[in-house]
């Protein structure tokens, strides 16, 4: 059966008509990898009005679960893959107000199932509801510092949370495509410049730690139970949803502020530190592109240029019309208890393998986030 081209499938459950229908969609994906959900209904309960033509459309659509989705990543995954034709499920966790501001133009699309990476039979409970082609695991105490101040709470999200999902997939249906979201600050203390996917790994906080043991535990289950898990390393990369707190976003937004006069100056720890930033739009594609492959794999993803955070701070303030030197003052208590200084990627692999390349260039980058939020204040 699972040989079987997706509109003869459906040809056979259903009818000609309505599986010439849903041709386009077949054409999406077809790698003899949907579930058995796609064969549950049968002809008899199904005529040809358009709550069956809607319902079979949903039928044969890839269905992606995204954990993290109301994240800044979550939300442009979910954009990206609503326009490639996914049933989309965003995984989030209750909270007592919602946080929902990232997906809410999507809402009307994207279906929404409560889970926690803390909480097993939740995430358990969660796959066995949408049972999705791909699970993309995006969910995390994602800010450095915070690490320091509740590292057991980061190691059970960024550490054991992996092994949650992964536990998951491997009970409810090993044929679940998964990717999981490591990152260079695992590469922290740098052992070669540029890093690859082959650099040893010296993480510098606990949030590195616990990214170091999600990255190896995929690897593990990929190799123990042959699951399709890939961990894609992916250097910093920002956009104007950017969360405030980190460093690129705390600059355009007090530039704005500083511009719109609700501030005076802005304070930042070090100045030096150097990151490979790129966009976070064209990162998800990356993502995306890893499960696609007929290889589970690894991949670094960067644009291969660093810039430090006074770089990026004289091209914010120089956007707005403003010197930076009179506003920003470095702040001694925003230095962290250990630095990560200089991170630069080499993503070869993925631009080779992959097809994969940044679009958004540094300079870009830095002009679309103080842009927007400019525009934010000023409305
Ligand atoms: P983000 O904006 O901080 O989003 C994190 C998401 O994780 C939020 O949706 C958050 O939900 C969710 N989450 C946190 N704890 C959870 C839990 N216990 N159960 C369920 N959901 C939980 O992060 P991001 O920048 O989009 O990054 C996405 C992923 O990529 C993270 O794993 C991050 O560590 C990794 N990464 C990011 C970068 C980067 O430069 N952005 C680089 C490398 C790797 P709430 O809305 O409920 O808080
Ligand atoms: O923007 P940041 O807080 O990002 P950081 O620590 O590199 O982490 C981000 O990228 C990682 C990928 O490498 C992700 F895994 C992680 O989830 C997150 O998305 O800090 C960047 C640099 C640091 O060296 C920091 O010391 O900026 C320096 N910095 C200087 N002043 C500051 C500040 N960082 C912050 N957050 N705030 C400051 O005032």
């Amino acid at each position: 059966m699972v040989h079987m081209d997706a509109t003869a499938l459906i040809t056979v459950f259903f009818n000609a008509e309505i599986a010439e229908d849903a041709r386009p969609l077949c054409s999406l994906r077809w790698r003899g990898r949907y579930h058995r959900r796609h064969i549950r209904v049968r002809r008899s309960s199904l005529d040809k009005s358009n709550a069956d033509r809607h319902r079979l459309k949903r039928l044969t659509m890839p269905r992606a679960l995204i954990t993290g989705v109301t994240g800044q990543d979550g939300s442009y995954l979910a954009e990206l893959l609503l326009e490639k034709g996914y049933d989309v499920t965003g995984l989030v966790r209750r909270a007592s107000t919602e946080n929902f501001a990232r997906i809410e133009h999507l809402r009307d699309r994207l279906t929404l199932v409560q889970a926690d990476l803390l909480d097993q039979l939740s995430l358990i409970d969660a796959l066995e509801r949408t049972q999705p082609d791909e699970l993309y695991n995006l969910a995390a105490m994602s800010f450095v510092p915070s690490s320091w101040q509740q590292p057991v709470l980061t190691a059970e999200f960024d550490a054991i949370g992996v092994t949650r999902l992964l536990e998951a997939i491997r009970l409810v249906n090993r044929r679940i495509r998964f990717y999981q979201a490591s990152s260079s600050e695992m590469f922290g203390q740098v052992r070669e410049v540029p890093q690859t996917e082959a650099t040893p790994f010296h993480p510098r906080s606990p949030y590195g730690v616990a990214k170091v043991y999600g990255h190896f535990i995929t690897v593990n289950y990929r190799e123990s139970y042959g699951l399709f898990a890939c961990s894609g390393i992916l250097f910093n990369h920002e956009s104007p949803r950017r969360g405030r707190e980190f460093v690129t976003r705390k600059i355009s937004d007090g530039v704005a502020r500083i511009k719109h006069g609700r501030a005076r100056a802005l304070a930042l720890g070090n100045l030096d530190a150097q990151r490979d930033w790129g966009f976070a739009g064209d990162y998800v594609q990356a993502m995306w592109h890893m499960l696609q492959q007929t290889e589970p794999g690894d991949y670094v993803i960067a644009t291969g240029e660093a810039h430090s955070v006074r770089e990026f701070a004289e091209l914010a303030f120089a956007r707005a019309g403003l010197d930076c030197r009179e506003f920003v003052r470095e702040d001694p208590a925003l230095r962290r208890p250990a630095e990560v200084d200089h991170l630069i990627g080499n993503s070869t692999k993925a631009r080779t393998v992959l097809g994969w390349r940044p679009a958004v260039t540094f300079p870009q980058l830095v002009d679309m986030m103080v842009d927007a939020d400019l525009a934010a204040l000023g409305r």
